[in-house]
């Protein structure tokens, strides 16, 4: 079963967001398609992106750097499809696009599972594959030119080793991202190398505030003992934040948080002392998906993986840090 193999390629990313006015959209009936209009010259390279959903301030950051990025200007008629966090939704997508004779499809697969049958329908037309952010697994040789995204298991590693030097004796409750993602399944994998003997429970927000914050309910009276959170993501750590100080508890320091993505909600949270440290997982790289995407169509040789360079944040951070931030 093919499955990924990151070798280490840190590449800087530069978070120059281009502000380009979107051509009108809407080349499709269904509400959640956008297009970079019809009729795309015929020296545009057309591109359809599968874009698993709007679930968390990440998403939104990464889409609108996708739209910024993937335009006309840049040489790109795109067809933009959101899939809701439904992976029915974006096989449904990548059909059409396979229909449509795209040159080349992108997308970031909701979950890693499950994508076998499209995929090699995909390699049966010869459309190359440019793989963002999440990652597949599957029994299709070669099924994707190129993935560019982060290094999930070092994010959860980063978060561990936070916790074991600060909070050594922590019990702690996992909130997990959409289960079976390799965000989900990676950024676990690496936090419990670290800590693991200390999770005490756990639990999926599935990526999004409102289900972080029912999760965190359900953990605070079934873990009354727990005193650190490690949430997959920061929209779910603000949704634990809510419940915590509906608990009558002080998030950051009667229960610490810890956190993954560190988009500007998350490091405000930060700076308030509601969270306790923050790993980046950096969802603007528009610009080096335009790259990829030129070259494959171009036939040029591109790396298999490329990592998006991140950092982490802990409480000594400024207001002004936060504010000066593109996301
Ligand atoms: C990470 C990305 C994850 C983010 C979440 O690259 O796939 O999905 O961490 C988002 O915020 O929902």
């Amino acid at each position: 079963m093919a499955r990924k193999a990151f070798s280490r390629m840190a590449v800087s990313t530069l978070a120059a967001l281009s502000l380009v006015t979107l051509a009108a959209c809407g080349s499709d009936s269904d509400p959640a398609s956008t297009s970079g209009g019809g009729g795309g010259g015929d020296d545009l390279i057309k591109v359809g992106f599968s874009q698993l959903g709007a679930e968390s301030g990440w998403r939104t950051a990464n889409t609108e750097s996708v739209k910024a990025s993937l335009t006309k200007e840049n040489g790109i008629d795109l067809t933009f499809v959101d899939a809701q966090q439904k992976q029915e939704n974006q096989i449904k997508a990548l059909r059409d696009f396979v229909d449509q004779g795209v040159d080349v499809i992108a997308f970031s697969p909701v979950i890693e599972t499950g994508w076998d049958e499209v995929l090699q329908d995909i390699k049966d037309a010869e459309i190359p594959v440019v793989l963002v952010d999440r990652t597949v697994e599957t029994t299709v040789e070669d099924p994707f030119v190129t993935w560019i995204g982060a290094d999930f298991k070092q994010e959860g590693t980063t978060a561990g080793e936070w916790v074991k030097e600060n909070h050594p004796d922590a019990k702690i409750f996992e909130l997990q991202g959409t289960m079976g993602s390799g965000a989900q399944t990676d950024r676990q994998e690496g936090f419990r190398e670290v800590v693991g003997a200390n999770v005490i429970g756990e639990a999926s927000g599935n990526f999004t505030r409102a289900e972080g914050k029912t999760a965190t309910e359900a953990a605070l009276a079934a873990y009354p003992d727990m005193d650190l959170i490690f949430a997959h993501n920061d929209d779910m750590g603000l949704g634990a934040i809510e419940a915590i100080e509906a608990a009558g508890k002080k998030p950051g320091e009667d229960i610490k948080i810890v956190t993954v993505d560190g988009v500007r909600d998350g490091l405000q949270a930060l700076v308030d002392k509601k969270f306790n440290f923050v790993v980046e997982c950096n969802p603007v790289f528009g610009d080096q998906i335009v790259d990829l995407i030129k070259k494959v169509d171009a036939g040029e040789t591109v790396e298999k993986e490329t990592i998006v360079v991140d950092e982490a944040f802990d409480q000594t951070i400024t207001q002004e840090f936060v504010d000066a931030r593109s996301f």
